[in-house]
């Protein structure tokens, strides 16, 4: 999954899509290196600083680059949102896949993804977009977040979402410190025994830089080793700014992942 921020402050890209044509031209090139689902988001939800931004600016920043893209794209296209408003005009211009960061904590986000039996991704996070990281206390996160995904799951089933269509996402650096990240991909297995596809999205964050440094080349490193552990745990889509490298890391983990003798 390309990641795709058309914001002014997204923690890596930030900026730099702002222009719907240059957002769009990224896309496509996303889309040729690999990516096999582009991930449009037009809110910022980085630990400090993010500020909420209410749903006509977010629509004002997507629905150009999605007018652009509409019937071209030739791979499925997700929009990070946690807003009802947004996502329905984005599944009315050709989004599959909504990815609600809050786990589709509003009532509508579900009925929308029933009524258009499109792809969801449910993450765990505490807190809100802009605060999260204030909330990052657990007496055991592998248990706590196991237990949060597997109750929103079941939610999103009885509100008419087929099973089929959902996708967990422990949420990696949302109101989790280094160590709970860690906590996390050491224990993917009990994540996937959950019984969905997973989403990790560890690209370039914080936890990684920490190690890896903070040269593009460096983050991009340390994202891979991330993502190399997490596909031969079997997690099955990476959420990444970097597809091409992210191709060949997933395809080597993948090999790995699938020889495992149980
Ligand atoms: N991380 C970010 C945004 N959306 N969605 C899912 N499902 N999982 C994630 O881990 C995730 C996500 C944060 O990264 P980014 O989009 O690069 O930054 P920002 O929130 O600053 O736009």
């Amino acid at each position: 999954m390309g990641v795709l921020n058309v914001t002014p402050d997204s923690f890596s890209d930030g900026g730099l899509y702002l222009d719907p044509e240059r957002a769009a031209a990224r896309a496509f090139e996303m889309a040729g290196e690999g990516a096999a689902i582009i991930d449009i988001g037009a809110e910022s939800t980085r630990p400090y600083g993010a500020r909420e931004v209410p749903a006509d600016i977010e629509l004002a920043r997507l629905v150009p680059v999605l007018e652009l893209l509409q019937g071209k794209l030739q791979v499925p296209l997700s929009v990070d949102t946690r807003k009802p408003e947004v996502a329905s005009v984005a599944l009315e211009l050709g989004a599959s896949f909504i990815n609600d960061i809050s786990a589709l904590s509003h009532p509508r986000m579900a009925e929308l993804a029933a009524e258009h039996q499109c792809f969801v991704v449910l993450m765990h996070m505490k807190g809100g977009p802009t605060d999260h990281i204030r909330f990052a206390s657990y007496a055991n996160v592998v248990d706590e977040v196991l237990t949060f995904l597997a109750e929103r799951a079941l939610a999103a089933e009885r509100a008419g979402i087929d099973r089929s269509r959902i996708i967990l996402d422990p949420g990696l650096g949302f109101a989790k410190t280094p160590q709970h990240n860690f906590a996390i991909l050491a224990n993917l297995d009990r994540f996937c025994a959950l019984g969905y596809p997973l989403l990790i999205g560890a690209s370039r964050k914080s936890f990684i830089r920490n190690l890896a440094g903070e040269q593009k080349e460096e983050l991009i490193l340390g994202t891979n080793a991330v993502n190399a552990v997490a596909v031969a745990a079997g997690v099955a889509i990476i959420r990444v700014h970097d597809p091409r490298p992210a191709v060949v890391t997933a395809r080597i983990a993948a090999a790995i992942g699938s020889a495992r003798q149980t």
